[in-house]
């Protein structure tokens, strides 16, 4: 396999809307408390749970998250609806995902200095599709005008990186000339807003890049991958029941279990040795420790994660350049975490600088690509 693979663009598209976890905590704490108050007799017989109350200073201290940005904010503050209002598009119409992807894919073929006829293959890659057929990807491939082939995978938290190791596949076996990676992260429609511990976790956002030979490369900032490094290992302590089966189970398909929901403890505790281990052995295979990565793009969870992996790999606490966050305004983004981390930090590298990208999460899944700028 030939080695000399690169990103050479990567694009960005956030929406409109935000929410603070000021404006969140304000709606939720009014329909926790509506909710108190109209099923009391219910509560105090034992037959439901008090909703308890959620409070901005413990997301922004147990996460790191101050703010997100939402596709559509109405319905979301609702207290009678506690999710967002997304009216449905005829078949005709550019589907939302696919609109997404679109901003972000443009911004990543003008970053790569490329047009839709450069492009032989499209990847949507993200947590969830808003639709199983036709995919997503073929819907971008056909609005963008670009020739060959086109598909969707899911890999929740790892969907943009695993898609990245496809891409690196692809251009190094010859399959494709120059492969799209685009992550449209349309959180929010599965978020329970009325859920204390997870209402808070998710922020909407589209990312791209595009992946290609070092020999037809010519932007600016191009980035050789070095190599892919992925590995998974089955865990229910991050899961969505969400189903096309639903209907044929007779069960309410949009039930509590049908939506995010986590163990986020245990997640914790489990996901940081493994994305530790994983890290030190994929640099270990180019003879590299930690002291030479310049920038560590990683996965953007949760704050506290993220400086406890890097405090390990380093062994010392990491400058906000070395390590950059972007919870605080995008909160967690699923696939497109540690992609927007690249996006936001990368021009200032220098020639034969290494980066490490990786996501880590649901699945479990890991997925790192070790990166060096030319
Ligand atoms: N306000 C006030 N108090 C709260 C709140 C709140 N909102 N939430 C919890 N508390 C309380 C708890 O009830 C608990 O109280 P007590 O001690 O009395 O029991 C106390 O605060 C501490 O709670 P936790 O132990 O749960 O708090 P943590 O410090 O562990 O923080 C986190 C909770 C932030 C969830 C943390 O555990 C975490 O981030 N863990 C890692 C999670 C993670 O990485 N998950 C992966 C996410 S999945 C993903 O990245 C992609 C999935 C696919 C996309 C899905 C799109 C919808």
């Amino acid at each position: 396999m030939s080695s000399s693979v690169v990103i050479s663009g990567s694009g960005l598209w956030k929406p409109d809307f935000s929410i603070s976890n000021e404006e969140l905590v304000v709606a939720y704490n009014a329909y926790a408390t509506q909710f108190n108050q109209i099923n009391k007799l219910a509560i105090e017989q034992q037959e439901l749970s008090e909703k308890p109350l959620s409070s901005a200073e413990f997301i922004e201290k147990a996460s790191g998250i101050k703010s997100r940005y939402v596709y559509v904010k109405d319905g979301i503050l609702d207290i009678d609806r506690m999710r967002p209002m997304i009216p449905e598009r005829a078949e005709d119409e550019l589907s939302d995902q696919a609109e997404m992807a679109i901003h972000a894919a443009k911004d990543a073929l003008k970053a790569a200095n490329k047009t839709a006829d450069d492009i032989d293959a499209v990847i949507v890659a993200c947590a969830y599709t808003q639709r199983s057929y036709p995919a997503l990807a073929i819907e971008v491939q056909g609005a963008l005008g670009i020739k060959g082939f086109a598909f969707d995978m899911l890999v929740a938290c790892s969907a943009a990186t695993f898609a990245l190791h496809r891409a690196y596949e692809m251009i190094a076996a010859g399959t494709a000339k120059a492969v799209l990676v685009i992550n449209p992260e349309l959180t929010t429609p599965q978020v329970n807003f009325c859920d204390r511990d997870s209402h808070f976790i998710f922020g909407d956002v589209a990312t791209a890049m595009v992946v290609e030979s070092a020999q037809t490369a010519k932007s600016e900032h191009v980035f050789e991958i070095l190599s892919t490094k992925a590995v998974t290992e089955y865990s229910n302590n991050i899961r969505s029941n969400f189903s096309y089966v639903s209907r044929a189970n007779d069960v309410d398909p949009f039930g509590e279990d049908k939506l995010f929901h986590q163990v986020g403890r245990k997640v914790f505790k489990e996901v940081c040795p493994m994305a530790v281990e994983h890290i030190s052995e994929h640099l270990a295979r180019h003879q590299l420790g930690s002291e030479n990565v310049s920038r560590w793009w990683l996965h953007q969870a949760n704050i506290n994660m993220n400086t406890l992996i890097s405090r390990k790999l380093l062994g010392r606490q990491p400058d906000l350049q070395e390590a950059p966050i972007v919870l605080d305004t995008f909160a967690n983004t699923a696939s497109a975490g540690s992609i927007i981390a690249f996006y936001l930090n990368h021009k200032d590298l220098q020639s034969g600088d290494i980066g490490l990208l990786c996501s880590f999460g649901a699945g479990y899944s890991i997925g790192s690509l070790v990166l060096k700028k030319r």
